[in-house]
């Protein structure tokens, strides 16, 4: 703090003078005039309005001015601060002001837009079942194999060794696309991929397939006209059915669990010679046939018999490895595919198909949502 002034240097105190002083103001008015933004603003208010700024060391000088100088100098001097002042509170409130408006345009938050709702979807359970299928498969070093939906007939049918007139043709009840004569049909099956596969590969060949197909089946307990299969297909040197046998044991393992026992019985398909159909022990009554341990009650699952059917399958026909250009004499195949609904159903205890294809999200919630 300044003490009663008993030196008075005119020099010393050239701040006060009007010229100093005005100049001064006109310095500070001119730097906010020309801050074009609040960090500028704030420079110059360090610059102007600061401990070191022309106006403050003249402030301080007032206190080495003569009595009789100190009003008059305190008033120049108190009301040129006060109008840097002013200016600064004036283009802090203008500088302000635009900020806000820019930010209100910029950040504008549109609240008519419809939100965007992430909702969690779960897979299936047909499409699980089939995923764990096919990474088994893939764990074992088979790989997946694809064909289309909408198929030509010739692969559906005639390469499988299903000509136009084979009674066999009729087993499978197809949907036909217009006009007839296009040749093409909703594939009734997943066997077409195995023509597919062995008209693009050279053996070995270890492919799974999983696939949508369609037939004129009306839905039923048992029947969709829109479901999943699942096949295999392997073509090697010198494959047997007791290769076949433990590939269906393995697939039934995975599907059903350790120590499921299956059984094979004689069977007909046109692309496979010798064909069977892998029944495997139900799940319900173990085999007795029975609801109980020697209840003469049927079981209601397998229908007494005590053996589920699980799909076909068989040795890959001659005719149909040489139709695709494999040698059967050095070449040998088998084959099998099956229903994936029907797996499901009767690893489950699904009561019905309707309950699979209704889509009615509690079905799922039973299984667990994966996602
Ligand atoms: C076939 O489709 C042969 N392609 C299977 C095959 C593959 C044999 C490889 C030999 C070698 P099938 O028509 O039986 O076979 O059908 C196979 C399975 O599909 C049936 O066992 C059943 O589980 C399922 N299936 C058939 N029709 C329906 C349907 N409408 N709804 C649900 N599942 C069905």
């Amino acid at each position: 703090m300044s003490g009663p002034n008993t030196n008075y240097d005119p020099v010393e105190v050239a701040a006060l003078e009007p010229a100093a002083v005005q100049a001064a103001v006109d310095a500070a008015l001119a730097a906010i005039a020309a801050a074009s933004s609040l960090d500028e603003l704030k420079a110059a208010r360090t610059a102007h309005q600061g401990e070191k700024s022309p106006l403050a060391l003249a402030n301080r000088e007032i206190g080495a001015l003569p009595p009789s100088a100190k009003a008059e100098a305190g008033k120049r001097v108190g009301q040129a601060r006060g109008r840097v002042g002013q200016a600064l509170a004036a283009r802090q409130a203008e500088l302000e002001a635009e900020r806000d408006e820019r930010i209100l345009v910029e950040e504008r938050v549109d609240v008519t837009v419809p939100a965007l709702r992430r909702r969690l979807g779960a897979r299936h359970p047909i499409e699980l079942v089939a995923q764990r299928l096919v990474d088994s498969f893939v764990g074992m070093g088979w790989e997946v194999a694809e064909g289309p939906e909408l198929e030509a007939e010739w692969l559906n049918f005639d390469a499988l060794n299903l000509g136009p007139d084979h009674p066999a043709r009729q087993m499978q009840d197809t949907f036909f696309l217009d006009p007839v004569d296009s040749g093409l049909v909703l594939r009734t099956h997943t066997s077409p991929v195995q023509i597919r596969t062995m008209l693009e590969k050279e053996p070995p060949i270890y492919i799974v397939a999983p696939g949508k197909v369609f037939r004129t089946d009306d839905l039923d307990a048992t029947h969709t006209p829109v479901f999943h299969q699942i096949e295999c297909l392997a073509v090697d040197k010198g494959l047997t059915m007791a290769h076949l046998r433990g590939a269906i044991d393995a697939f039934v393992q995975i599907m059903f669990g350790e120590g499921t026992r299956t059984r094979v019985r004689a069977s007909y398909f046109p692309f496979t010679e010798p064909s069977m159909e892998t029944d495997f022990v139900c799940f319900a009554c173990h085999g007795s046939g029975s609801t109980t341990p020697g209840s003469a009650a049927q079981c209601r699952t397998c229908g007494g018999s005590g053996w589920i059917e699980l799909g076909g399958s068989g040795m890959v026909n001659r005719k149909v490895l040489a139709a695709c250009g494999i040698d059967p004499d050095v070449y040998s195949g088998f084959a099998f595919g099956l229903g994936i609904e029907r797996a499901l159903m009767l690893r489950h205890g699904v009561q019905g198909m309707h309950e699979m294809v209704e889509g009615d999200v509690r079905f799922s919630q039973q299984f667990g949502m994966e996602v």
